[in-house]
């Protein structure tokens, strides 16, 4: 039985230090306070691309180059103009400090264990909010980040499966042909390859030639790391959901999952979002300013 959430800072508080196995869920909207887009709202990515045409292997297929140049340009978004963490994203990593756990959430089951972030972003911003944190506290924190649908920063080859970290100097003619917004097509040969420009392997794998696509996950492809996160969520006893508009699955079914199992969620959003009347905290605003104020 559903009944309206709150939005009474205290009582998540209170919530949030009994939590024994906390959960962050995260979508477009934590990054927005970065001036990263999001898909869905006003001003998103889909508003310019067909989602299907550029989000699925389907319209890879038929449109490598567009598809190509359409991650470009999200990649140059996320790393090339430099889009920096923001408050939300500073607020989430400090939950990795064992001082803050030990104030807001001593109930964490390992102390030195940091919540758990599954995020559907693919921009590392999370990761490198953790910059400043010593080493080891960096480190254990960059392994409870699990990236869902994949990263911007690397490609896959299509035809050996080698996962490329590196990507073409810039400037060079492919950098300045991905970087085109003028519908012009790039011949397939001359897409990203294998070993190719930019691409070369470090080792015999990883130069075969094949094409190379985003490492990111597409409509009708398994997210990542589902094993660990369907394990996760069985314990889960509070579900941060953050800037995500759950409409995608399976990420839009965490929070009935953990809701089913007894956990508490609490939604962090612009407006108000889908399933989000059957949440137990509700805080409307940008979550760059509701993250930090109600974490305190
Ligand atoms: C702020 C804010 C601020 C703004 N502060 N908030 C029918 C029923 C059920 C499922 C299906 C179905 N038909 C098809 C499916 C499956 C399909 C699906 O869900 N389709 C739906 C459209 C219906 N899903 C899949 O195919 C997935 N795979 C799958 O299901 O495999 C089967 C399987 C699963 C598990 C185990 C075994 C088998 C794959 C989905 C892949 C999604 N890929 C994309 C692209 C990734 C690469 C890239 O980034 O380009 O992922 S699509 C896109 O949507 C991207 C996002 O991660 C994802 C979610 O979007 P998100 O993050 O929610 O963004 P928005 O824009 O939608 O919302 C932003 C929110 O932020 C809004 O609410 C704003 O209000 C808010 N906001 N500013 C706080 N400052
Ligand atoms: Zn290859």
């Amino acid at each position: 039985m559903s009944s309206t959430p709150s939005s009474d800072v205290a009582a998540f508080r209170a919530a949030l230090a009994s939590s024994k196995n906390i959960i962050v869920l995260a979508g477009a909207g934590l990054s927005a306070g970065s001036g990263i887009k999001t898909f869905r709202g006003a001003g998103g990515f889909w508003h310019q691309h067909d989602i299907q045409a550029v989000a699925s292997t389907e319209g890879f297929n038929e449109h490598p180059s567009l598809v190509w140049q359409f991650y470009y340009e999200r990649r140059e978004e996320c790393v090339l103009l430099e889009a920096k963490p923001n408050r939300a994203h500073h607020a989430l990593a400090s939950l990795s400090d064992p001082l803050v756990i030990a104030r807001v959430a001593p109930s964490l089951e390992a102390v030195n264990s940091p919540p758990l972030l599954i995020t559907q972003n693919i921009d590392s911003l999370s990761q490198r909010a953790l910059g400043d944190f010593p080493e080891e506290v960096r480190k254990a924190a960059e392994e409870r980040i699990l990236e869902m649908h994949g990263s911007i920063l690397t490609t896959r080859c299509t035809s050996c499966q080698h996962i490329h970290r590196s990507s073409p100097s810039n400037p060079s003619p492919l950098a300045a042909a991905l970087a085109k917004r003028d519908g012009s097509d790039i011949p397939l040969a001359e897409l990203p390859r294998c070993g190719g420009d930019g691409w070369a392997g470090s080792n015999r794998y990883g130069r075969c030639g094949g094409l190379l696509r985003p490492n990111v996950i597409w409509f009708g492809e398994v997210p990542e790391h589902m094993g660990e996160i369907a394990r996760k969520l069985n314990w889960c006893d509070m579900l941060l959901v953050v800037g995500t508009s759950s409409l995608v699955h399976p990420a839009a079914g965490f929070a009935a999952n953990v809701k089913k199992r007894g956990g508490k969620v609490a939604v962090f959003n612009l407006e108000r979002s889908r399933g989000d009347e059957d949440a137990d905290f509700l805080f409307l605003g940008p979550c760059e300013e509701t993250l930090p104020q109600v974490l305190g």
